[in-house]
């Protein structure tokens, strides 16, 4: 019998998979977490015990950072945000969406433009560089940007975020020249000729994970991870320091009565791109309660 502490990678039927130092361990949960309905989840750093000859159990669940319902995780350290110059064309809307729940969740955002072999990036990297937001610029053709990524996975948890076809997979293939994941194909899926099933798991890349989920392909802002209105602007980064400094108090940062977003917009400090998409959603959750949560 033997006490050790990892990360669970996944979990199915009832039985988690928990890595330590590339050794993965089959456990049971205690009866006591689903006595008080708290269910270990991918991602949870967790001690447990080794147990001969009988099956292993998981004692404790640290606390998390954060916690996602859809998809269900522990522990996300970074989303990367991946959007491509063309072919499929860049949505900021889907962009800043996807860094809205990151900066909610307390998830870092990195912001990734691919297939930069193909066309213009330039704007697309100003809204970004200019919002506070780590930029990578990266093509699967050339390699460029590959070392930066590989930097960002290392020692930490990530999940890859973006329209199917922006490149995600391509990218982790030039980061982890082990992986040859499938590209160009519907299928998202790290893992190879695995069951149909569509269970998360963490994959070891580059000395950190990634998490492998469908539920941030294509992640969908209203039924995902819902942001209330007096929530979205602080899930704007750039909008930080005016907080607190409109002319009126209840300011929804939509109309120009006094407010001082909108003047750090008129006076280019603000890209008119991010503003204009914070209306946008700020007019899809005016009317979410939060009992509706
Ligand atoms: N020219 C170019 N094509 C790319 C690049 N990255 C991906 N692609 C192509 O874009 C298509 C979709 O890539 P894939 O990695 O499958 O996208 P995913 O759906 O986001 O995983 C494939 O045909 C890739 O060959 C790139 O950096 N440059
Ligand atoms: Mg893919
Ligand atoms: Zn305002």
């Amino acid at each position: 019998m033997q006490q050790l502490e990892g990360t669970i990678i996944k979990g199915i039927g009832g039985f988690y998979y928990i890595e330590v130092a590339d050794v993965v361990y089959e456990c049971k949960a205690r009866g006591i977490f689903r006595k008080n309905k708290i269910s270990p989840l991918p991602g949870d750093r967790v001690k447990f015990t080794v147990n001969d000859g009988a099956e292993n159990t998981i004692d404790e669940i640290f606390p998390r950072r954060n916690v996602l319902v859809r998809p269900p995780i522990a522990n996300i350290d970074r989303l990367f945000v991946v959007t491509s110059v063309c072919e499929p064309k860049p949505n900021t809307l889907v962009i800043d969406k996807l860094i809205a729940i990151a900066e909610k969740n307390d998830i870092e955002p990195v912001v990734v433009i691919t297939k930069t072999d193909l066309g213009d990036y330039l704007e697309l990297e100003e809204i970004y560089r200019m919002a506070g937001y780590e930029t990578v610029v990266t093509s699967a053709e050339t390699g460029e940007g590959a070392e930066r990524i590989k930097e960002l996975i290392e020692g930490h948890i990530s999940a890859f975020a973006g329209n199917t076809g922006v490149g995600k997979s391509s990218l982790l293939n030039s980061v982890d020249k082990t992986l040859s994941l499938q590209t160009g194909e519907i299928s998202d899926k790290l893992g190879r000729g695995r069951h149909t099933t569509r269970h998360i798991e963490l994959f070891k890349v580059c000395g950190g994970y990634i998490a492998d989920t469908p539920g941030f392909s294509s992640i969908d802002f209203q039924n995902a991870e819902k942001i209330l209105k007096d929530e979205l602007p602080f899930c704007f980064k750039e909008f930080e320091e005016y907080l607190g400094t409109c002319k009126f108090s209840t300011c929804s940062h939509t109309q120009d009565k006094g407010c001082k977003i909108i003047e750090a917009v008129n006076d280019g400090k603000i890209h008119p791109s991010r503003h204009e998409n914070y209306i946008t959603m700020y007019n899809e959750v005016k009317d979410l309660k939060e009992w509706e949560l």
